[in-house]
């Protein structure tokens, strides 16, 4: 599992304020903590209050490369932005969206090929979320086609269904997950799948189960990596023995290693 650490986004009040006030110290505290817990990659993300994301952006992705090599996954729905980031990269990066709508798919997949940027392709289009499997299924075919049209190469594609909140759309979530089974089979070679976890359990009083439960489920149903909160020890105790239950790592490289630490 290709773990993606979240919490550099300027949706936490430390990390909105540590943007606001340039205090790089509080971003790389939170990208070392990240990164000692277990993540592959960190989630760069100015959040909805900040003012000047042009300028946000490619200072949290400077100030984040001065303490790591880890590759930078740059969300932003808005391509001005991720093309600052990558302005500013050094390290491999991850652009983080680009959604099913062809005017987004035409600047966003050059950007991509141009940097040598994997992407994440989300099922979402200006119609809006989809409400059932056959529309993610059919919104994933359009972004993988796009990338074989464009010569971006599939493997360097991952497709995120969009998990919704389980309080406002509980009856989508088994959709969601067979479509994190589908997905692989849209095309030879298949796209890799990602998702943002925490969403699952917003607005829930159990987060931290409803996260880890989901997480277990959708290993399960193949998921490859998922931007989430490494730091939540009992989040990453379940999915180092989902992956041991699943035959996805040798026994006793990953899995005592883990335990041995206690
Ligand atoms: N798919 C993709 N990218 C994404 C998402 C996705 N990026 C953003 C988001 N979703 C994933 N990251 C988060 C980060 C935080 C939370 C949820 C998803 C979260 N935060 C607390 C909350 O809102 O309750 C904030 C708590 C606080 O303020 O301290 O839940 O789906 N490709």
């Amino acid at each position: 599992m290709f773990i993606i650490g979240e919490l550099i986004n300027g949706m936490y009040a430390n990390i909105g304020k540590a943007i606001k006030e340039k205090d790089k110290a509080e971003i790389q505290k939170c990208a070392l903590r990240q990164i000692e817990s277990g993540a592959d990659a960190l989630d760069i993300n100015c959040g909805p209050a900040s003012k000047q994301p042009l300028v946000d952006m490619p200072w949290l992705v400077e100030v984040v490369q001065e303490i790591t090599d880890k590759p930078l996954c740059l969300d932003s729905s808005r391509h001005q932005v991720i093309e600052a980031g990558l302005k500013a990269a050094r390290n491999k990066i991850i652009i983080n969206s680009v959604s099913a709508d062809s005017e987004k798919l035409d600047i966003i997949i050059p950007l991509a090929k141009q940097y040598g940027a994997q992407l994440i392709g989300i099922t979402i289009s200006k119609k809006g979320i989809p409400q059932n499997k056959d529309q993610r299924l059919e919104l994933a075919a359009t972004i993988v086609s796009a990338c074989v049209d464009k010569e971006f190469p599939v493997e360097n594609l991952y497709l995120d269904p969009i998990v919704l909140p389980v309080n406002v759309a509980q009856a989508q979530l088994k959709d969601i997950l067979e479509s994190i089974r589908e997905f692989k089979i849209i095309s030879e070679p298949s796209p890799k799948t990602t998702l943002g976890l925490s969403n699952v359990s917003q607005g829930t009083n159990t987060r931290g189960l409803v996260n880890r439960t989901f997480l277990t489920m959708a290993i399960a149903y193949g998921l490859d990596s998922a931007i989430l909160d490494p730091t939540d020890e009992e989040l990453m105790e379940a999915l180092i023995t989902s992956e041991l239950i699943l035959n996805k790592n040798i026994y006793c490289s990953s899995y005592l290693e883990a335990y041995r630490k206690k």
